[in-house]
């Protein structure tokens, strides 16, 4: 029942993601039940003092979330900017579903998850609350890279994206992204998370991709598009991740010394491939195959 059906997610936390993902292609469900499941996870479950939605807030200490969800067959859905809602992906396959629309921001977005049931509820943990006051005594705006990577002992928290691409036991792809964004944004800063094309993109034609890093890179390159695209043009998921990185490089040779961007891709067969512009991007895949699964790979960079 489970034949070739995968899921993949970036990060550490990407492993916790996929077990609860992993259950509904077990059971024969839907790539997208399955994305919404390991993303409702990292949204619920990163609570922690190196990462998670308890993470860090925009410059003004206001946290705000950006998810997208999208399946194969070009249905979507996005939330940006959304604050006091536990599970944005949730409220982004809610616009999918129940809205004419693609996108929803801000109080509108807040409004809409409300009016469909959801709770609204405080998300700031005083932890993060400490943080933004530390980071306040400098106010510099300082990505730091794989700061998602909560392997590295040390490692600050500066933003927390969890990225996931399933393929069914159908051969339905599906994908969903989830973010707090980056840490002491500029309030009312958008990532490239919910933009469909940059933060993530489906097509069970040709497969699925997802962003992680500084997102702004992503948009300028509709990148998760553009890798997809260059899937479309016979290349493998890794080799695809590559070219776009190769892409962001050459657009910003000077900021690209400095900043992560990582992609994380699986073609329709269930190939996956990662490619990062610097070293130190996890990601966790999940299938029916035996062995643990709570092995990392390391991308390429
Ligand atoms: C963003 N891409 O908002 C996200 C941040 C991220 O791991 O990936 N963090 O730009």
């Amino acid at each position: 029942a489970t034949n070739g059906a995968r899921v993949v997610s970036t990060w550490d936390f990407g492993v916790g993601a996929n077990a609860a993902a992993w259950p509904v292609l077990a059971r024969g469900g839907s790539a997208l039940d399955a994305v919404e499941a390991g993303a409702r996870w990292a949204e619920a479950n990163l609570c922690n003092p190196t990462v998670g939605r308890c993470g860090n807030p925009d410059r003004d200490g206001v946290l705000t979330l950006d998810a997208s969800i999208m399946d194969g067959d070009g249905r979507c859905g996005a939330v940006a900017a959304l604050e006091d809602i536990a599970h944005p992906v949730s409220v982004a396959r809610a616009v999918m579903e129940k809205t004419p629309h693609v996108m929803l921001v801000g109080a509108g977005a807040q409004q809409f998850a409300v009016a469909q049931g959801f709770e609204k509820t405080p998300l700031l943990t005083d932890t993060a609350r400490a943080a933004w006051r530390e980071w306040l005594k400098t106010s510099e705006y300082a990505p730091q890279i794989n700061a998602e990577r909560q392997s590295r002992p040390g490692d600050k928290t500066n933003h927390d994206t969890l990225g996931i691409l399933a393929r069914d036991a159908q051969g339905r792809l599906a994908g969903a992204c989830t973010t707090s964004g980056m840490a002491w944004k500029l309030h009312g800063r958008v990532g490239d998370s919910p933009i469909i094309g940059a933060g993530l993109y489906v097509d069970n034609e040709v497969g699925a991709a997802t962003a992680s890093g500084v997102g702004e890179e992503m948009v300028r390159n509709a990148a998760s598009f553009l890798v997809v695209e260059l899937m479309r043009q016979g290349r493998s998921p890794a080799d695809a991740c590559r070219e776009a990185i190769e892409r962001v490089v050459r657009k910003r040779p000077e900021a690209s010394r400095t900043l992560q961007v990582c992609f994380l891709a699986m073609n329709k067969d269930g190939d996956v491939g990662a490619f990062a512009l610097h070293r130190g991007f996890v990601y966790a895949v999940h299938d029916a195959a035996p062995g643990p699964h709570d092995r990392l790979h390391e991308a390429a960079s």
